[in-house]
């Protein structure tokens, strides 16, 4: 290969997958890792807005990635990826499949970035609906997890933008949390590895111009297992499908809502027995207590008169019989 189409080749790489350095990253913030270490993919997949970008820019310590709202479609419309030299690792950020007018395309750059023989970590960020898994982020991430042909395939959850009425219900409910696991693991492709994260108000009000990575969720994506992926190992990432598995989810989401919602009464049902159980004992209880307490003030009583009486007897009894002396001056009889 000459020297001009090497240029025209690495030209094409850049403008395909709009290569950008993350030099300085992560060192103000989290500690940064052995960089000796074998080179990681980190790869973000998630559906438009749910901070993918912010995420990223918060691993590298400073605004890399674009970040923002934007109406219709994702802001994020190409497959990047961010170098990170200090920890030797790479960062990917790819739109999701819910847009509808992007999704072929993001499909094809989902399947290019998990081609690149690698060692990988997967991430799929998704957020809530008022405390419930949205059908096209399950539908999402089980569409491409369907395309990598790997026995063990691990990867990860992180559910972005925690609302304060979402943390609330989750620290009073816990069966509420136990359907976000229920219906994240609702598909073929399945894990135990979810993180929440909370909504930040300081970046909504833009007093911080990123997010700031806490120690713990940094252990969190620094702890996750990493898998080789090898291309050809890589099938298509079936954008078409996604309508199908998203009705299909939706239907299976329902049935386990009406189950839940059935469980639920049921549970409500035998606490509200165990609480009147509870409270016939208690009512039974008092008043065997109190029972009992009247027995004992009825038998003390009783035992205070018979103490009295004896007491009354023996004081009797150590004056003796009354016996009436007479003075021996005094006639005891007088006979006229
Ligand atoms: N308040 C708050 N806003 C956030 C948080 N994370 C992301 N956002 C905002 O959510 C919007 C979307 O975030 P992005 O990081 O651009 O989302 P994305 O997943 O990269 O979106 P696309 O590139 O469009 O697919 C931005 O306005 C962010 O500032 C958070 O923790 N708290
Ligand atoms: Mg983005």
């Amino acid at each position: 290969m000459n020297y001009i189409s090497r240029c025209f080749l690495l030209l094409s790489v850049f403008f395909a997958f709009n290569i950008f350095a993350v030099t300085g990253g992560a060192t103000s913030g989290p500690q940064a890792s052995n960089p000796s270490s074998e080179r990681e993919y980190w790869l973000f997949v998630g559906n438009p807005g749910v901070g993918k970008s912010t995420i990223i820019n918060a691993l590298a310590g400073k605004t890399v990635a674009k970040a923002g709202l934007s109406a219709g479609h994702g802001l994020t419309t190409d497959f990047t990826i961010y170098e990170d030299f200090l920890n030797n690792r790479v960062y990917c950020d790819t739109p999701g499949l819910a847009d509808t007018k992007m999704r072929d395309r993001a499909a094809k750059q989902i399947e290019e970035g998990l081609k690149q023989n690698a060692k990988y970590k997967i991430f799929f960020v998704i957020q809530l609906n008022e405390a419930r898994v949205r059908a096209e982020d399950v539908a999402t991430f089980n569409t491409v997890m369907n395309a990598i042909n790997l026995p063990h395939k691990p990867f990860s959850i992180i559910v972005n933008k925690l609302d304060f009425d979402e943390k609330e219900l989750f620290a009073q409910d816990q069966l509420s949390k136990a359907e976000v696991f229920d219906a994240l693991n609702s598909g073929v492709n399945k894990t135990q590895s979810v993180w929440f994260i909370d909504k930040s108000n300081k970046l909504k009000k833009k007093k911080i111009p990123f997010l700031e990575l806490d120690e713990n969720l940094y252990t969190f994506f620094k702890t996750r297992e990493a898998i080789q992926i090898n291309k050809e190992k890589v099938g298509e990432v079936k954008a078409d499908e996604l309508d199908k598995i998203t009705k299909a989810f939706e239907d299976q989401m329902e049935q386990m809502r009406t189950t839940l919602e059935a469980d639920k009464a049921k549970q409500a049902e035998i606490i509200k027995n165990l609480e009147k159980a509870s409270e016939d004992m208690r009512k039974t209880f008092t008043e065997e207590r109190i029972k009992a307490a009247e027995d004992r003030a009825r038998a003390a009583e009783e035992m205070a008169r018979t103490t009295a009486a004896i007491s009354a007897a023996a004081a009797a009894g150590s004056r003796g019989p009354e016996i009436h002396t007479h003075h021996h001056d005094a006639p005891l009889c007088s006979i006229q």
